[in-house]
């Protein structure tokens, strides 16, 4: 039954709010991460009725056991407030905390009440369904989540301020007034963390039909899988949609979960969730909140584990389920069908996600049949073709290796072209301007090549094109660098594997002899390691080939990469 009475919140009147700003100004202060924030709004608002705060030790084992609260409510997803040692130390249960954002804004605090080191291997087997950090979940419990967590009931003083999209985003009550004054008494929401395309806007529409309720589409705009379509692309293709939907059946609200992926639990957080929010049916489609693959490349779940788990607990979510239809467009009559209703012998046509973004980076068309224009123009402003698209190259190799003499060779070749800035991240060049203060320790080395990475990650996001041209001995170095370029671009990393007796040969600056000497200490090659790479995009060796020769391998690299037109 739908009840939309206002559902409390842990806000205090903003009178209190100003006074308790004013005391928790002396209070220990936590800067809350990403994560946390998108936990606290849910909590402070509502959404995450009936929690009260961050959960205690208790609540947190019954939950990861049994799916349970202490007191026996279901609740699937441990609300956790994990902190590093060092607060850690500090702070002792009977203590108040304020909860700060990353602008140092007092959102609400804390009153510990239990403060204890996890056991991050049974939550991710139990919680997660494996320990296993393909699931990003469980790479963000061991990876970002600090070791101790805090408990305790949070009084709220306000809510994290969103300068995007703010007559899109509902509070539980502001989204239950809103049905009330419409009359909505049912209301069937949809959970996506994509961009709509036909076949979602017909599984919608049908699923709205069939259960005669109106319907809320209601995306995640918090924290979704690492690699998804921004929030700010995808709120824009949402609002591309809406007006293919009847304006007086169906609204859109933006919801900032920060999502877990954790499949079914996720389905009955979700279902959870949508309740608070005054709805009465929730989508559930198959391989809901699914992660992907774990490392042995298998899937975490199966694809319809969410659709059980949450029927089983339907009646205490108090949501009824609307199971997806996966629907494919049919050739013969221009149309959408649920896959299962589909006549022997029609042509039935479906692009998977993987196929649109091979589509997108190679600049294919995509048919009008599979999304709708306003939609498609929107995801090829963000993902424009790959040949139009900002990417490095990262030159790494011995000094003397001739990475600097290819790298300027690269350079000149690329600007002929035009097209794209670019910008040369020389290794002597860095050393001079970036990283003057640096030596060459492992330390030093590191902190130098993280620096390139970030200069050359913002070119990329930039549509620029970065050239690097640093010795970056170490692999888990150049690995992060990697990670960090290929957010927004493509990487090629191009091993310049000049041998050491080649390079002590040629010695264009001497410098070999110095150190053969002991006069320049840690010399890469001589007296400190290089770790060469086993996954570069492309090997050079230029003992056997001229540069002009060498700066075109690169080129024909880049061709066949995609990254320049041909
Ligand atoms: S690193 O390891 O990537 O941070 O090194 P990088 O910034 O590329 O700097 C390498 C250039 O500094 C000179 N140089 C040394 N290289 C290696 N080890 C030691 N101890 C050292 N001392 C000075 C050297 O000229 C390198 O230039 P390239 O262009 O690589 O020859």
């Amino acid at each position: 039954m739908q009840n939309l009475t206002p559902i409390p919140e842990l806000f205090v009147s903003s009178e209190s709010a100003e006074k308790l700003k004013n005391e928790a100004a002396d209070l220990p202060s936590w800067d809350l991460s990403a994560r946390q924030v998108c936990d606290l709004e849910l909590l402070m608002n509502g959404g995450f009725a009936p929690l009260k705060g961050f959960l205690g030790e208790a609540d947190y084992d019954s939950v990861v056991e049994n799916m349970r609260l202490s007191d026996g409510t279901l609740w699937p997803m441990p609300i956790t407030l994990d902190i590093n040692d060092s607060f850690a130390s500090t702070v002792e249960p009977g203590q108040d905390i304020a909860l700060r954002d990353s602008e140092g804004v007092i959102l609400a605090i804390l009153s510990i009440t239990d403060k204890w080191v996890a056991d991050k291997s049974r939550e991710a087997e139990k919680v997660f369904g494996a320990d296993d950090i393909a699931h990003p979940a469980v790479n963000y419990l061991h990876h970002k989540a600090g070791k101790v967590y805090l408990g305790g009931p949070v009084v709220g003083i306000q809510a994290p301020v969103h300068y995007d999209f703010r007559r899109r985003r509902n509070t539980p009550n502001e989204l239950r007034a809103y049905f009330r004054k419409m009359g909505w008494r049912k209301v069937v929401a949809f959970q996506t963390r994509n961009p709509l395309h036909r076949a979602h806007q017909e599984l919608t529409f049908r699923a709205a039909k069939e259960t005669q309720a109106n319907l809320l589409i209601h995306p995640v705009v918090g924290m979704t899988k690492p690699g998804d379509i921004d929030h700010f692309t995808r709120v824009r293709c949402y609002e591309a949609v809406l007006d293919k939907y009847p304006q007086s059946t169906t609204s859109m609200s933006l919801l900032n979960l920060a999502m877990r992926m954790a499949g079914p639990r996720e389905a009955v957080w979700h279902g959870l969730i949508r309740k608070n929010h005054g709805c009465t049916h929730f989508i559930v489609g198959r391989d809901h909140a699914g992660p992907g693959k774990n490392s042995a490349g298998e899937d975490f779940y199966g694809p319809y584990d969410a659709q059980h788990l949450f029927k089983k607990h339907e009646a205490e979510i108090n949501v009824e389920m609307v199971d997806f239809k996966h629907m494919v467009y049919v050739l013969e009559k221009a149309q959408y069908e649920p896959i299962d209703e589909v006549e022997k012998g029609m042509t039935v046509l479906n692009i998977s996600g993987t196929e649109l973004r091979r589509r997108l980076s190679e600049g294919l068309e995509i048919p009008d049949w599979f999304s709708f224009p306003a939609v498609v123009k929107e995801l090829r402003r963000t993902r424009p073709a790959r040949h139009k698209q900002g990417f490095t190259v990262f030159f790494t190799g011995l000094s003397g290796s001739g990475k600097s003499t290819i790298a300027n060779a690269l350079m000149v070749k690329l600007m002929e072209m035009g097209g794209r800035p670019v910008t040369l991240l020389d290794g002597d060049v860095v050393r001079k301007n970036l990283s003057s203060e640096l030596g060459f320790s492992k330390e030093h080395r590191d902190l130098n090549i993280r620096r390139i990475g970030f200069v050359a990650s913002e070119i990329t996001k930039n549509g620029g094109i970065a050239i690097c041209a640093p010795i970056a001995p170490y692999t888990a170095t150049r690995r992060a660098v990697r990670e960090d370029i290929e957010a927004f671009g493509s990487m090629v990393e191009v091993h310049v594997s000049t041998s050491l007796e080649e390079c002590e040969r040629r010695d264009r600056k001497g410098l070999y002899k110095l150190a053969r000497a002991g006069k320049i200490k840690e010399f890469t090659g001589i007296s400190d390691p290089y770790e060469e790479p086993v996954k570069a995009e492309l090997v050079i060796d230029t003992e056997y080939a001229e540069v002009d020769n060498c700066a075109h391998q690169v080129i024909l690299k880049l061709e066949q990469m995609g990254l320049i037109a041909g």
